[in-house]
């Protein structure tokens, strides 16, 4: 089994004397190639590089005419010549000494062994509350959002292996912010095994994370979800939100006028409209998903109703409290219960 470990710098000059050496020692036995791919780094990164390629069986990879980290990695793989790929930052808050163990999740069967900081044992070092809150939530929603990574802890990791046929003849888009999602979307494989490891800090150099990190996760996140099929079914689900509110309407007038009390009208009208969204949802929206029995998926239909209701009033009346205006009020509840709804569907009723 040749490994070929796949490294995108922009400069980082300072940290490769170590990395190597590290790699080197972590992978002694092994029949290894690193690949580094550098987008012309003003620091020389490259040429510090080719000069170390004496010592190391190291090929370097200068990018002139592209930037950016997910084209790197690509690139690497193109370049790599190893049947398990090994994709690791250089700037050593990615251990080399977790390779073996990376490798040998692989040899046990993984396609995908995932260097994870959320699984036990793992960790971040020195990152104050609001970015380990930060990348938690981005993680969690992005399991949300896209149902097949739901077990993954960390689907976002920047250090993971996996064998050449995951990604051979898969397009990977690039532009995609955070690759080793995309692998996981739109590889082929079959097991994923998350392996512990403690994010460090940066050795040497600077941080390539910007402000934008956060904007571009979310239209990353939404362009799986559309090649993934979730946005059709988000689109699906709210027509027939739409037209359980025609029904309710449509109901609640006909009791009113064969003589049922106003107050009491609306609660058979309710229930009308979710049957008929059950249905909808259940012969087209989420028509490939139908694993649970009937009776249950109808349970869970009507639990999601019911929570999506008590969450909608939970963010109206404090809202109204607060002054804002009863409808605007309402509008966000509304919003926040279609998530929810959606959510628990998705996951629970067709989960
Ligand atoms: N080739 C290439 N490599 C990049 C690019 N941006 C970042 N990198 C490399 O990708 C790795 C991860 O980038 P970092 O800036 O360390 O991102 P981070 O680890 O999320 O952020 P820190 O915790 O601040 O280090 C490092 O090895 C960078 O040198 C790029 O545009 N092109
Ligand atoms: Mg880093």
């Amino acid at each position: 089994m040749k490994v070929s470990v796949i490294v995108p710098t922009y400069n980082e000059r300072d940290n490769l004397p170590e990395l190597f050496e590290r790699i080197s020692k972590a992978l002694k036995g092994y029949d290894y190639e690193i690949i580094v791919v550098d987008d012309d780094s003003p620091d020389e990164t490259w040429k510090l590089a080719e000069e170390l390629s004496k010592d190391y069986p190291v090929k370097v990879i200068r990018r002139t005419d592209e930037k950016g980290l997910s084209s790197a990695v690509i690139r690497g793989f193109k370049e790599a010549t190893g049947d398990v790929f090994v994709v690791m930052d250089a700037d050593l808050q990615h251990p080399p000494e977790v390779i073996p163990e990376l490798l040998k999740a692989i040899e046990e069967g993984a396609d995908i062994a995932i260097a994870s900081r959320y699984v036990p044992g793992g960790g971040v070092k020195n990152w104050y509350w609001y970015r380990k809150l930060i990348s938690k939530g981005a993680i969690m929603l992005g399991r949300l959002a896209l149902p097949k990574i739901r077990d993954v802890k960390d689907p976002v990791s920047g250090f993971f292996a996996l064998r050449r046929e995951v990604v051979e003849g898969v397009e990977l888009n690039p532009v995609g912010f955070k690759i080793l999602m995309e692998i996981l979307i739109k590889g082929n494989y079959r097991k994923v095994v998350e392996v512990p490891f403690v994010f460090g800090l940066r050795k040497a150099g600077e941080s390539k994370l910007s402000g934008k990190t956060m904007l571009n996760y979310l239209r990353h996140l939404y362009r799986l979800m559309r090649w993934e099929g979730e946005l059709d079914r988000l689109i699906k689900f709210s027509l027939v939100g739409l037209s359980g509110v025609l029904v309710n309407e449509g109901f609640l007038w006909l009791f009113v006028h064969l003589g049922l009390n106003r107050y009491v009208a609306n609660i058979p009208a309710t229930e009308l409209a979710i049957l008929n969204n059950f249905l909808w949802n259940d012969l087209w929206t989420f028509k490939d998903l139908k694993r649970k029995p009937l009776w249950k998926r109808l349970v869970s239909f009507h639990v999601a109703a019911l929570t999506g209701a008590v969450v909608q009033w939970a963010i109206y009346v404090p809202l109204v409290w607060l002054g804002l205006h009863y409808l605007i009020a309402n509008l966000i509840g509304i919003g926040a219960s279609f998530v929810v709804r959606f959510a628990v569907n998705r996951h629970v009723t067709w989960g």
